[in-house]
């Protein structure tokens, strides 16, 4: 047994203590990882481990003392990455990325405060790294103790098998958390501090490879696909909205087959049919879909405010957080001098918002740390949506006026869950919990949004606004197909699944009539829309989607996969069906010339992401968001 238990050994298993212990400490002192139910609290714990005993135990391969400096310089360098991180996070309440380090603005913010943010009880996190190098030079019996080379690999590899055990019980718990990377507080909370920094490096240097090869050259196809496939704008509706305020209403994960749908009798969300019969002159579109890949929310979000496409894997706002933008917000701002902003009752990094919103040029964004987050508040995913449009109010009354608003909701979000006290609407009875809690939440987002109406009208800021409503993405999967079946009464063929990633989109301009518009679209096409509603011809922009008001606009509406739809057919794979009536038909010289137009659409909306082509498109009236000058929540700057 002594022998097992080196002084090698013991010294590295010290260390692997140590590190957990400290590592485990500032997860309870530091940071916020919001960790819920007994797997994340028991990840929590043991989380520290994978990383520390591969890369301390590397250390065992070495002979004597070389192996207890190895131990003690890697331990080193483990602290200083725990440490930036928990300044990092004491300063801007978020993990450090590599991109962070390039941003200049970002930590030279923190610079001067630097001093001010330590601590006295940041000594526990320095205490082990004394302690071991006190042991060193103290203990001579390190010098000449050894281990056998198969204990050593043993060692490395049962981290490793910790590793694989972390992670698969982590991707259990929150599926895809790698390859979607919801958001840093995930990857540390399931991972910890040092995995994720791995990952994000290996992030972060896919990205810096895909962009070090890129040449202006490689922007002129892109230019000339937009282009040609620019659609003029409408003279009826070109400049109507102009210095309008921009109210848009993400509707979270609200499919249109709710509208006018009946559960037990009733109506499932009674305002917004109401809206979508043309209320409150309203204009509905009821051919209009979602084109997000995994990115989900921030695809469509992306879509919207930049009318490029999300990437056909991950999320743009996460691995392409630090592209140039020829954004919706920024183009108001430069053209008409809006303000802009973004309320939302979740906390801003999820989808790396707090990043991306900076490239994008969004002058605030109120995220949780804005609202009050009591508990009687939350449900789910964050703050609920009968709050969040109350609070939001004076926040949007804040805003220097003309705004640009961008309210996300959150309720209505898998797995759909709500308080028994906030249902009105008894579930739905297939026995399948996910479509039944739909319609429940689906009916709070309609009274919430029913309440802020209300609220708009009352602080007089409605009358003045345009607003846009739009659901994001499906809230039921085709995993739910049965259930569905039943809720819709007939097949789920291939085809009726593409007619289902049907969402709402409806705008209301002060001063036009509403009504239904039966016109083909998808989100690209909304910031097109809304430009030429203020009067700014969209032509110089790199906008991958038409005006939907055009009469050149697109019908063709691509999805992330390389499906499309159009009033005329739908393609699935190899597939073409006749859009009216769902029925297969044999492909035709237009059916292939279509494919072959939206792979390439999606391919070049790639290239701009991959290659941040934008950096290369100079434009006269246009200048480049610079990321720096922006600042949300505790920074500095923001006051
Ligand atoms: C999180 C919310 C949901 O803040 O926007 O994102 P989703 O899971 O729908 O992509
Ligand atoms: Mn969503």
């Amino acid at each position: 047994m002594k022998k097992i238990i080196s002084h090698k050994l013991s010294f590295f298993l010290l260390a692997v203590v140590l590190v957990w212990a400290k590592t485990y400490a500032s997860y309870l002192v530091e940071f916020n990882l919001g960790v819920k139910g007994l797997t994340q609290q028991i990840l929590l714990f043991i989380n520290p481990f994978s990383f520390t005993i591969v890369l301390l135990g590397l250390g065992l391969f070495l002979k004597g003392r070389r192996s207890a400096v190895w131990i003690i310089s890697i331990n080193a360098v483990m602290t200083f990455v725990l440490y930036a991180n928990i300044m990092f996070y004491r300063f801007f309440d978020d993990f450090l990325t590599f991109a962070n380090l390039k941003q200049a603005g970002n930590l030279g913010n923190m610079s001067d405060g630097v001093f001010s943010i330590m601590a006295p009880h940041d000594i526990i996190y320095f205490l082990d790294l004394v302690i071991l190098i006190a042991l060193c030079v103290k203990r001579p019996q390190l010098k000449a103790s050894q281990l056998k080379k198969r204990w050593a690999a043993a060692v490395v590899l049962a981290g490793i098998l910790l590793f694989y055990i972390n992670l698969s019980v982590a991707e259990k718990d929150r599926p895809e958390l790698l390859t979607r990377t919801f958001d840093r507080n995930y990857i540390v909370k399931y991972l910890g501090p040092y995995n994720y920094t791995i990952y994000d490096g290996i992030q972060a240097a896919q990205t810096a490879s895909q962009k070090a090869y890129a040449s202006s050259d490689d922007l002129t196809s892109v230019v000339n696909f937009t282009n040609s496939h620019y659609a003029k704008p409408d003279k009826k509706y070109f400049g109507i909205a102009k210095g309008k305020n921009i109210i848009k209403i993400h509707l979270e994960s609200f499919q249109t087959f709710l509208i006018d749908y009946k559960l037990h009798g009733k109506e499932v969300t009674p305002f917004l049919n109401k809206l979508a019969h043309g209320s409150h002159d309203m204009k509905y579109f009821d051919n209009f879909f979602h084109q997000t890949g995994q990115g989900k929310t921030a695809d469509a979000e992306l879509m919207m405010d930049n009318s490029v496409f999300g990437l056909p894997e991950g999320t743009a706002f996460v691995t392409k957080g630090q592209n140039t933008y020829q954004s919706l917000p920024a183009i108001l701002n430069q053209k008409e001098g809006y303000t802009s902003a973004v309320l939302h009752g979740d906390y801003k990094s999820f989808w790396n918002r707090d990043q991306v919103y900076k490239q994008i040029g969004y002058d605030k964004f109120f995220d949780a740390s804005s609202y009050d987050m009591s508990e009687e508040n939350l449900v789910n995913l964050g703050l609920k949506d009968k709050p969040f449009f109350k609070e939001s109010i004076p926040m949007l009354k804040s805003l220097k006026k003309p705004f640009y608003a961008h309210l996300m909701t959150l309720t209505h979000h898998y797995p759909f869950i709500l308080d028994e006290k906030d249902a009105t609407l008894e579930k739905g009875t297939t026995g399948d919990s996910t479509v039944d809690g739909y319609f429940q939440t689906a009916r709070y987002l309609d009274e919430s949004l029913e309440q802020f109406f209300k609220d708009l009208k009352k602080s007089g800021l409605y009358d003045d606004s345009v607003i846009v409503i739009y659901g994001d993405h499906n809230g039921i999967s085709e995993n739910h197909n049965r259930a569905m079946e039943e809720v819709l009464g007939k097949e789920i063929t291939p085809y009726q699944n593409v007619m289902n990633q049907r969402v709402p989109l409806m705008i209301r301009i002060p001063g036009q009539k509403g009504g239904v518009n039966h016109t083909y679209g998808g989100e690209v096409d909304v910031m097109p829309t809304l430009l030429h509603l203020q009067g700014i011809d969209n032509k110089n922009y790199v906008n991958f989607g038409t005006d939907l008001f055009s009469k050149e606009h697109d019908e063709t509406v691509p999805f992330r996969n390389g499906n499309y739809v159009t009033p005329k057919y739908t393609l699935i794979d190899t597939t073409v069906y006749d859009t009216k009536t769902g029925k297969e038909i044999k492909p035709n010289k237009e059916t292939e010339k279509l494919k072959t137009q939206v792979s390439e659409q999606l391919d070049l909306s790639d290239q701009v992401l991959y290659k941040d082509l934008l950096r290369f498109h100079k434009l006269k009236d246009f200048t480049p968001v610079d990321p720096a000058k922006y600042f949300y929540g505790k920074e500095k700057g923001n006051e």
